[in-house]
């Protein structure tokens, strides 16, 4: 049976690229798309997600829906920008129309409007902050029944995390330290929760190798179009950087095709408020229970890449 997913995310480079790999994927049925202002600008982050709808979707008919949620610590400019870049891309532009549709109603009301319409419970994929679906939730907790698991992109249990910011003790992921309530409204639901957090994308840097692998197989569009997007982004060189990127989208939406490439244990979490530690995740007897991925098969995960992509369309 193929697995209905409604897929959030905030426009980043590995966030498109995450929409994509989606498309590719035949276990799953995809039945919404949101996009958060957080890390990208959402015109254009919205805009390339239809356009790579059109291109890589096989006929997909979907609506991209444009969140109206705002940060409570917001990303940096330069990692925004690069929605401008993936927007441009010639790959996607050569048609020189859109034909997906924006959704008419706002990111979280267009999740609030397809949970309640289905009859199976929906698989939520989150790779930004969680802050549509805690609206959503707020709006009427029984709607939580209708939700089969969450797979969110987010938190760390490592003593550092990723958010390099002077209002804040760097304990903290991104997409947590963006909106941190709205991660302690998700934890206090029961929905079930498989966290993808730092601990294993670390184990899966850009790398100049990586690069190469995608840029010796472009004449497959799908690979063409991951090479181009990583491309705006910098690579794990001599020593990790503030911008350092990692896989950490594309791990999470692959990790949901195929579970087999990671490895997981049962937690028991919650998260910090307030500074400096707001949107730090942390283990506690005391806390919800979660699914932890901690490690992935590296060779299986980029192998699985190059798969979903070469089957898009042959060269
Ligand atoms: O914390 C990881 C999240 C992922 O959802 N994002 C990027 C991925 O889309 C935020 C982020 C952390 N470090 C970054 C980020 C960096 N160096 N550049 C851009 N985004
Ligand atoms: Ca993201």
């Amino acid at each position: 049976m193929t697995e209905k997913i409604y897929f959030n995310h905030d426009g980043g480079v590995d966030d498109l690229i995450s929409l994509f790999l989606l498309l590719q994927m035949d276990n799953i049925e995809l039945i919404g798309v949101g996009v958060v202002d957080a890390d990208s600008y959402v015109v254009p982050a919205t805009e390339a997600s239809r356009k790579i709808i059109d291109r890589f979707g096989h006929g997909t008919q979907l609506s991209v829906a444009v969140s109206n949620s705002r940060a409570v610590h917001p990303f940096p400019k330069e990692w925004r920008l690069a929605a401008y870049s993936e927007n441009s891309l010639p790959l996607l532009n050569e048609s020189g129309k859109i034909t997906t549709p924006e959704a008419s109603a706002p990111a979280h009301v267009d999740l609030f409007n397809k949970l309640q319409r289905t009859a199976d419970p929906v698989t939520l994929l989150f790779t930004g902050p969680l802050t549509d679906l805690a609206r959503v939730l707020k709006s009427d907790p029984s709607i939580e029944k209708k939700i089969k698991r969450l797979i969110w992109m987010g938190g760390t249990f490592l003593e550092k995390g990723n958010v390099a910011e002077p209002d804040c003790d760097g304990t903290q992921e991104w997409n947590s330290f963006w909106d941190p309530d709205a991660v302690k409204t998700v934890f206090n639901s029961s929905v079930p929760i498989d966290l993808v957090s730092l601990e294993s994308t670390n184990n899966v840097p850009l790398t100049k190798k990586i690069r190469q692998r995608w840029a010796s197989q472009r004449r497959y569009p799908g690979l063409d179009f991951i090479g181009n997007s990583y491309a705006f982004v910098p690579e794990l060189n001599f020593f990790e950087t503030n911008s350092t990127y990692y896989l950490w989208d594309v791990l999470t939406t692959c990790y949901l095709f195929d579970p087999s490439i990671v490895k997981t244990k049962e937690i028991k979490c919650d998260v910090k408020l307030g500074f400096p530690s707001g949107g730090q995740t942390f283990l506690t007897e005391t806390g919800r229970k979660a699914t932890l991925v901690y490690d992935v098969d590296s060779t299986k995960f980029f192998d699985l890449i190059d798969r979903l992509a070469k089957e898009t369309e042959q060269p």
